[in-house]
């Protein structure tokens, strides 16, 4: 019998003005149009857009190919699930309610061929770090997000490619280095196994643009995903082993 595959993938950053962003998304949608028909599942786990923000009657442009992509997924059966990241918080029912996909909130907790999986984006998870979270309650605050809706598109889209340019050049002056057993996501997995009965087998996120894979102290594995700005990462699980995987 043919196996069941599921795919994971993060941070494509769709939108973000580096090198040929067309290219880049082209490349994606044929990702996306690619997968093998034995594909049950694919788990987009945060910041597959770079900015992405809808209003009542209005989506963004510039992502044709890759929604249509994905409309086509779920069309021909393939579960699809969105995380929301911190570059693409604010989906208010476009992608249930037109395309079908489902909206998870981290870290969930799947069973997939009889192994456990806890996902997420993994911004935020563990301990630590009051600004981001204050900014994060700020981002997912409802009454800040309707004041927000009523702000030009002109501005409003102005403000958050200033913003995710700002993030990626304090990124380049001070360069981010993997702390590996000490870094947070670590220890939130950790804590989490060590608290639960029913282990993770699983841990898989995005956001660091970091492609790792780690045994954790508490059992269980760690995959954290890489990017697709300049690696296009994935993930595959084929109902017995997960491979960190890229395309050229
Ligand atoms: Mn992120």
């Amino acid at each position: 019998m043919e196996k069941n595959l599921y795919y994971f993938v993060s941070d494509v950053h769709l939108g973000l003005n580096h090198k040929d962003p067309v290219a880049r998304e082209r490349k994606f949608a044929s990702f996306l149009n690619s997968l093998p028909q034995n594909t049950r599942a694919l788990y987009l786990l945060g910041d597959i857009f770079d900015f992405w923000y809808e209003y009542k009657n209005v989506i963004p442009r510039n992502f044709s190919r890759t929604l249509g992509a994905l409309a086509a997924l779920v069309d021909r059966g393939v579960e699809v699930y969105f995380f929301n990241g911190n570059h693409d918080i604010w989906t208010y029912g476009y992608f249930e309610e037109e395309l079908g996909i489902k909206v998870l909130q981290q870290p969930y907790v799947a069973e997939i061929e009889g192994k456990r999986f806890c996902m997420g984006h993994g911004d935020g998870l563990g301990e630590g770090d009051f600004g981001y979270r204050l900014l994060n309650w700020g981002f997912k605050n409802r009454f800040l997000q309707w004041l927000f809706s009523g702000v030009h598109p002109r501005w409003a889209f102005g403000l958050a490619h200033l913003w995710s340019r700002h993030n990626r050049l304090l990124h380049e002056d001070n360069p981010w280095v993997w702390k590996g057993e000490g870094e947070r996501i670590v220890k939130f997995a950790n804590s989490f196994n060590a608290a639960r009965a029913d282990k993770v087998d699983y841990f898989i996120f995005g956001h660091f643009h970091y492609r790792t894979h780690m045994k954790l102290a508490s059992g269980g594995e760690m995959f954290l995903l890489g990017e697709w700005i300049h690696d296009f990462d994935y993930l595959l699980f084929d109902g017995e082993v997960c491979q960190s995987l890229n395309i050229e």
